[in-house]
Order: C-alpha cells, then sequence, then structure tokens
C-alpha cells in the first residue's frame, strides 16, 4: 500500500513539485509507484490561460476548487468549470483552460507521468521513448 501527504510532499519531497508558467503540480503517484496511471493535484493561477495537447497521454481532471472554463479547441465548445465538474481528454483533445479564481485540480494521467517531463511547444508532453532518447 502506498500512503503519502499532501503536506509532507510539499514540505520534504521537492522532487515531486513541478512548477511552470502559471501553474504548479504536486505528484502524488508517478510512474515508478507502479499503479499504471499517475496522479497530480495541479493549481492554475487565477487569470492565466494555458494551451494543452496530450498526444500520448490520456487525461482525466476533477475540479476541486475554483472556477473556470475549458474549450475544445477541435469543436471550438467551451464548458464552465466549478467544483464537482470532471473532464476527461479521450481523444487527447487540444484544449484551452482558462482560471477566473485559481483552479484546484485532481488530475490522472495514462500513461503515467515519470516527473521529468516538460510541456513542450505543442502543449503536449514527450513519451517516456522520447525521453529515453533526448
Ligand atoms: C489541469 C491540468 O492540465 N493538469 C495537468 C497536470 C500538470 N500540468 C502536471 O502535473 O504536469
Amino acid at each position: 500500500m502506498i500512503v503519502r501527504d499532501f503536506n509532507e510532499i510539499v514540505e520534504k519531497e521537492r522532487d515531486r513539485v513541478v512548477s511552470d508558467a502559471q501553474w504548479s503540480s504536486v505528484r502524488m503517484l508517478l510512474a515508478d509507484d507502479g499503479m499504471g496511471f499517475s496522479f497530480h493535484i495541479t493549481f492554475l493561477d487565477a487569470g492565466s490561460e494555458h494551451t494543452f495537447e496530450y498526444k500520448n497521454h490520456f487525461e482525466s481532471v476533477y475540479c476541486m476548487q475554483g472556477t473556470g472554463s475549458i474549450t475544445d479547441v477541435a469543436t471550438g465548445e467551451t464548458h464552465y468549470i466549478k467544483p464537482g465538474v470532471m473532464y476527461a481528454l479521450d481523444k487527447h483533445d487540444r484544449h484551452i483552460l482558462r482560471a477566473e479564481e485559481e483552479l484546484v485540480m485532481a488530475c490522472c494521467f495514462n500513461p503515467p507521468v515519470t516527473g521529468n517531463e516538460v510541456h513542450r511547444e505543442d502543449g503536449s508532453y514527450a513519451t517516456a521513448e522520447d525521453l529515453e532518447t533526448a
């Protein structure tokens, strides 16, 4: 069994905490935990806008706190986000995520994130293979 405390990770396991432009993320589970998915608590700054496209991953995201919106770039459809709303990027959907208030999201990635990824120009994360050959 794996048991981890968010607050202890933030205090003592800084390698599990990742920040980029206007977001930060605490990785509760990563690839080497062997679960087949990674589990993150992600914070998106109030007023920020992000374009992501996880071409190599499926992701589901559950809003725990804050408000904002998500636009599906392919369809132009925009959905309001508030606590209780989940979105799943089942088609590796390119999307624009906007935080009106700070958003606190619980996210799962399949395949799991290793912890070494950085967002590429196109909004995706590289595969583990890409990282090995980089
Ligand atoms: C909300 C969202 O897109 N979260 C993605 C996870 C975060 N960028 C991370 O942990 O890498």
